[in-house]
């Protein structure tokens, strides 16, 4: 007994539903702080799983690990991403509908390593037939050629994902994964030709570089050399200890070729010519022509195209940029598509999916602009449809079946959504607003609109409307917002600009009479009279997340909560403060009440009783009252406690998953002999 209670004081409860003080946010911190130091970052409340990130490499993801958790009920095992996945995957199986899986955390916290090995464990353990192994290695594969174009070094994270992204994996019940779709979300283009100190561009210019066969860079022109490159060393770290870009080159290399880019090599070969295109623009600044007046700027691509503009510098520094931002997004999204069209499957036959989505995490700089402002304002949403989709709807559900329940207060963000994304009327109405009064609109009159506006909101502070202390801390031309995870404060420099995302028309023009199948591709004709304006950048934005939303809502859903241990990347170090902070704004000891306090499994009267009425006599072959009425005689034969059930209006509540569980290994032991009713009887006695 002694050794018991030793173990569990060592490692803490795996389930936090089961702490002893299960309201003290300290008794939660110090459970994950004591499986932290034992290499256990994986801990459950109920089915969500909370995952801290260990800074190394654990050995628990072998196929060893993950043969161990295929089948197995999901509390009878450690808790694992695994078990998790392994979950899901059954449940898709049993109910045959739809499953997504929501990661979310701060920047850092482990979601894009969470996504990942989720997918290999759908990849790897799935039966396996030959037919379907290129499926798989492209779906996996579609990780290290997303990530090289799409994640960067950034000051939180050495490989952060600047884009958005949803990924459906695809189901045949006979033999496991076989296709794949990906959804793309706001690329953070800036970062093309802008990277702050200590951060980098994407991974894919380095790789090239560093990786690419003499060869390859002799014909697009390049030179082994980053710092020639001034796109690629703005934030004066081109080298990073922890990436070896050499050796990912080949992997992204060999994956592109997986990925159905090898009977095209042709296409590779444009696409790296695409993206040498934007790794060697040099600009060249000729004031020399007209005295230092209004200058010359030649822009030039090198060996692929030059463009002479007779624009005032800065002017054409800025067509410059915004062309390097535009090809490289657009051909991004190209290759999005490309991806898509390999994992595609062609059989139409009906599939299930599980979703995975892996997102920016919230994210604080020290200058915070644009792109944060869109990815904490994404993670905002987030932070809603969980809260919508556990918490709230939880309890109003309880509430409609007549259970009776003690409220949980929680904090919901909607009054964050709502600034930021209400019509007419939120910051997004505000910046559109100031988009449309060109030459008139600046960053600061759009600051003034803002203060007009929301001057008084509880979440919202400028430099002008704080009080003393707090102006302290701001610039002038800063406004703050009081997220759901924290303060930021966001310069506006640069909204305006950044949201209209203008390119210059002529530009576009030489773009699509290019040679270059890819980037013809990538600037299609349009109307030149067409006096339609295009939609800004975070109106786009806010649509796709709205689209997103809704699919999401119709699917079951799952969640992973990712929590960053330190500031430093560090193995074996857990901040306190650091991860207390997270706990609160992740909303777990809400989370954790309500769970603690309601039901694991709830499922409508008729579904229980056609699934489960074999196991009892009374009930099988055929139950002639209501359906409540049978579901009440099933378990009263399967030997229910009151206290782990409850009755609803339309559906039965089992507290514990242990209670469905036993329920469900006597379904699956009958159900290879339903007419063998006395063997259903016997498991019961
Ligand atoms: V961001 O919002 O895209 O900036 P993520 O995606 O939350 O962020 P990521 O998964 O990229 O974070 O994890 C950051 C780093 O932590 C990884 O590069 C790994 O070095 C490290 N990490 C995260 N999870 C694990 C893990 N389960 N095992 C080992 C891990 N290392
Ligand atoms: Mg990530």
């Amino acid at each position: 007994m002694e050794g018991a209670l030793t173990a569990r004081d060592r490692v803490g409860v795996q389930d936090l539903v089961l702490l002893e003080a299960h309201t003290s946010e300290t008794a939660l911190l110090d459970n994950l702080r004591k499986r932290f130091h034992e290499n256990l970052i994986y801990t459950y409340i109920g089915t969500l799983l909370v995952s801290l990130n260990p800074y190394k490499e654990l050995d628990t993801y072998s196929k060893k690990h993950m043969d161990t958790y295929m089948g197995v009920n999901f509390f009878e095992l450690p808790p694992h991403i695994y078990a998790l996945a392994d979950n899901v995957f059954r449940t898709m199986l049993s109910e045959f509908n739809n499953h997504f899986i929501l990661i979310s955390g701060e920047s850092g916290a482990g979601k894009t390593e969470t996504s990942k090995k989720v997918l290999q464990y759908y990849a790897v353990s799935c039966p396996n037939t030959s037919l379907l192994d290129n499926v798989r290695d492209r779906l996996l594969l579609s990780n290290p050629v997303l990530e090289a174009f799409g994640n960067a070094k950034t000051l939180k994270n050495d490989n952060s994902s600047r884009f958005g992204k949803y990924m459906d994996i695809q189901f045949d019940h006979q033999v496991g994964a076989v296709g794949g779709h990906i959804l793309s979300y706001l690329l953070e283009k800036s970062r093309v030709v802008h990277q702050n100190h200590g951060e980098r561009n994407f991974h894919i210019f380095y790789q090239l570089v560093a990786g690419g066969d003499d060869e390859l860079l002799r014909w697009l022109g390049l030179e082994r050399n980053c710092q020639n490159y001034s796109y690629l060393v703005q934030g004066d770290c081109a080298k990073v200890t922890s990436i070896n870009d050499k050796s990912n080159w080949k992997i992204v290399r060999s994956a592109l070729s997986i990925i159905e880019f090898s009977e095209k090599d042709v296409e590779v070969m444009f696409c790296f010519k695409l993206i040498s295109a934007a790794t060697g623009i040099n600009s060249q600044e000729d004031r020399s022509q007209n005295g230092g007046g209004a200058a010359t700027t030649t822009t030039r691509f090198k060996r692929c195209l030059q463009v002479y503009s007779p624009f005032a510098v800065d002017h054409a520094l800025y067509a410059r940029d915004a062309l390097a931002k535009a090809i490289y997004g657009r051909t991004f999204n190209w290759l999005v598509n490309k991806v898509n069209e390999s994992l595609a499957n062609k059989d139409s036959s009906r599939k299930t999916v599980i979703g995975l989505l892996d997102i920016y995490g919230f994210e604080v700089f020290h200058v915070n602009s644009f792109e944060q402002f869109c990815i904490n304002y994404c993670n905002e949403k987030l932070q809603q449809l969980f809260i919508q989709l556990t918490l709230k709807s939880e309890q109003e559900e309880y509430q409609m079946e007549g259970i009776e329940w003690e409220p949980v207060p929680y904090f919901n963000n909607k009054i964050i959504c709502d600034l930021v994304e209400e019509k007419h009327r939120g910051i997004i109405s505000v910046l559109d607003e100031e988009c449309l009064r060109p030459g008139e609109a600046t960053d600061l009159t759009f600051l003034e609109k803002l203060e007009e506006k929301m001057g008084g909101h509880p979440h919202f502070v400028t430099h002008k409307l704080a009080d003393q202390k707090t102006r302290k801390t701001m610039q002038r031309g800063d406004f703050r917002l009081l997220h759901y995870a924290g303060e930021v404060t966001y310069c506006v420099v640069g909204f305006l600009d950044k949201n209209n995302d203008l390119l210059y028309r002529n530009v576009k023009e030489v773009m699509r009479q290019s040679k270059n199948t890819i980037i013809k591709h990538c600037f299609p004709y349009t109307e030149p009279d067409s006096k339609k304006r295009p939609e800004t950048v975070v109106t786009q934005f806010k649509g796709s997340l709205a689209g997103l939303t809704d699919v999401l809502m119709s699917k079951e859903p799952w969640y992973v909560r990712c929590i960053k241990p330190n500031d430093g990347k560090k193995a074996g170090r857990f901040d306190d403060v650091l991860v207390r902070h997270q706990v609160k704004y992740l909303g777990l000891m809400e989370h954790l009440r309500v769970r603690r306090a309601g039901f694991a499994y709830r499922r409508k009267y008729d579904i229980f009783l056609a699934r489960y009425k074999p196991l009892c006599p009374s009930t099988w072959p055929k139950w002639k009252g209501s359906a409540s009425e049978g579901v009440l005689c099933l378990v009263k034969h399967l030997g229910y406690k009151p206290n782990e059930y409850k009755m609803g209006r339309t559906k039965i509540f089992i507290r514990h998953p242990k209670t469905l569980f036993a329920t469900e290994d006597a379904f699956e032991l009958c159900k290879h002999d339903l007419g063998g009713l006395s063997f259903c009887l016997f498991i019961k006695a």
